[in-house]
């Protein structure tokens, strides 16, 4: 069997950081919804491991108050070799940088990151949980997560996801 030098745990061997293909999903209902999601994506490209953007959808708001406005969503799909907990502080800051303001639990928010997957990772703590625990009960998930990797979404999961969405184009 032909080992991964990075798996031999030989201090002497180099590891190689291991490339995953991981998902994060980008949500805006608020102010300039457009603008957040370019940012978004901008401020995610700077870590030079984004290799597709997927269709932009706008989508009916699932949970949260009654009269909050529509989301546009799209899923960013990244070749990277950071982990899960790395992942996640990229979209804490990218939050940050869209001045998202935590109110009401599941309320509008200028940008809302989530990681989705990060190849077959499986994460369970109080503050990360991926596969992201609620992706496939979601629509506006699973539609432009199926857009950049169909083998991933089985269709009658797609089917079954709650919550309507509208193709709206490209970013
Ligand atoms: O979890 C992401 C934030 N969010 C969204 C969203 O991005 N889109 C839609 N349509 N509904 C949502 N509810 C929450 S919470």
């Amino acid at each position: 069997m032909t080992r991964d030098p990075g798996e031999t745990g030989d201090a002497r061997v180099p590891r190689v950081p291991t490339v995953r293909r991981a998902f994060i999903g980008l949500g805006s209902n608020l102010g300039d919804r457009l603008a957040a999601l370019r940012q978004g994506v901008a401020q995610l490209e700077e870590g030079g491991d984004v290799t597709a953007v997927s269709p932009l959808y706008e989508t009916e708001p699932v949970g949260g108050p009654e009269d909050q406005g529509a989301f546009l969503n799209i899923v960013v799909e990244l070749a990277t070799t950071d982990g899960p907990r790395q992942l996640l502080a990229r979209c804490r800051a990218l939050e940050e940088a869209a001045h998202r303001v935590r109110t009401v639990r599941f309320g509008p928010r200028t940008l809302d990151a989530d990681v989705l997957l990060v190849g077959d990772q499986e994460v369970d703590e109080a503050d990360l949980v991926v596969p992201h625990p609620r992706m496939w009960e979601r629509r506006f998930v699973l539609q432009p997560l199926s857009d950049l990797a169909p083998e991933l979404v089985p269709v009658d999961r797609l089917i079954a996801a709650g919550g309507v969405v509208v193709h709206a184009g490209r970013l």
